[in-house]
């Protein structure tokens, strides 16, 4: 059994990023001990909107030491960097050959992202789909662990799989999302009815990883919450109170009741408090590792044997995706 994903480095990787992604592929690798394991830094999906070249150096080499430092444990799990990989692009053109423009124009996040930038939209923010499911079809992965926001995009390449698998002959595992019910979608913490995301413009609205510890605090302290000023798990009338119990609940392993009867007759500050609290000790593990690492040539030493292993795995599934074809003279 196979288990894959990525992170792209479009800035330091969010709490959400963490709860609904990271924390997944450590449980994954701990509970799962005969699996492959594959986890990547998505360089090339950064790409799909502008990006200083400097910050995505610099978020590529972090995101690679965040993995390690939220727990992977690169012995079992295998790191590499995406564009280090060139079998990714090199199918991804085929598969764009292979699904049509309705398709990746449906797709949630091109529909958000490229109202955001109008007219300036690049052609790789449509089709980055193909390249999500190229990432994920070179490996046959079986199950690619991912957020709520990230399912869409894993059906599609079912989709593509099962269509060249149909026309060409088997050649791709077709994969399935595994979405883990905790925090696999948390909110923003300015404005409860949009995801957090790394990039949103009001650095309010997320905490990264690497956030300052007390400026984290601070965040979750001025986070928006309903005006009933009761800590109870009520996601339709309390969005913002439900969004930070469940990072509460995630982070401290207390359930949405335990948290209810620990906070009875008290308000929203102290909640908040404490949560602050939680999420400080969180971050402040996490960097220590971080800082350890991000200085190590070690890091070089663990992505390049990564680089090595999913190369070797890419470059025969690509070269029979050419001959399945009739591509080349093989
Ligand atoms: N708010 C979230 N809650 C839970 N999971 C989330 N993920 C992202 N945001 C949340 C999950 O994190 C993984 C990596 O995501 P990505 O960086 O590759 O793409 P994204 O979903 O576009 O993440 P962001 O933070 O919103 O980045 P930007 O701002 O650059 O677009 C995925 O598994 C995703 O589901």
């Amino acid at each position: 059994m196979r288990i894959l994903s990525g992170i792209k480095p479009s800035n330091v990787p969010t709490l959400g990023n963490y709860l609904g992604a990271m924390q997944n592929f450590v449980k994954l690798q701990n509970e799962y001990k005969d699996a492959d394991i594959i986890v990547f830094v998505a360089d090339l999906h950064s790409i799909t909107v502008p990006i200083d070249r400097q910050e995505l150096k610099k978020d590529i080499r972090s995101l690679a030491a965040l993995y390690i430092a939220v727990g992977l444990d690169p012995v079992r799990t295998h790191i590499f960097i995406q564009s280090e990989v060139p079998c990714h692009s090199e199918l991804s053109f085929v598969l764009e050959c292979n699904s049509y423009i309705g398709e990746m124009e449906r797709m949630i996040q091109f529909k958000e992202k490229s109202v955001k930038q109008g007219l300036t939209v690049s052609t790789g923010l449509l089709t980055y789909p193909c390249l999500m499911a190229s990432d994920i079809l070179l490996y046959d992965a079986n199950y690619v662990p991912v957020g709520e926001d990230q399912k869409q995009h894993v059906e599609l390449t079912r989709d593509i799989a099962i269509r060249f698998n149909n026309k060409y002959g088997e050649t791709f595992t077709v994969p399935e999302p595994l979405i883990m019910k905790a925090g696999a979608r948390i909110m923003s913490l300015q404005d409860p009815a949009h995801k957090m995301s790394k990039t949103d413009p009001n650095p309010k609205g997320y905490i990264t990883l690497l956030d300052d510890i007390n400026e984290a605090k601070n965040k979750i302290k001025r986070a928006v919450t309903d005006s009933l000023g009761v800590v109870k798990y009520d996601k339709e009338n309390q969005g913002a109170l439900a969004n930070l119990m469940t990072i509460y609940s995630n982070l401290s392993g207390l359930s949405y009741e335990e948290i209810e009867k620990k906070y009875e007759g008290l308000g929203y500050k102290e909640f908040k408090e404490d949560l602050a609290e939680i999420v400080g000790s969180t971050l402040e593990k996490i960097q220590t590792k971080y800082y350890e690492i991000i200085k190590s040539p070690e890091l070089d030493r663990i992505l390049d044997e990564g680089r090595d292993y999913a190369y070797s795995i890419a470059r025969k599934k690509l070269s029979k995706v050419y001959k399945r074809i009739g591509l080349g003279r093989n």
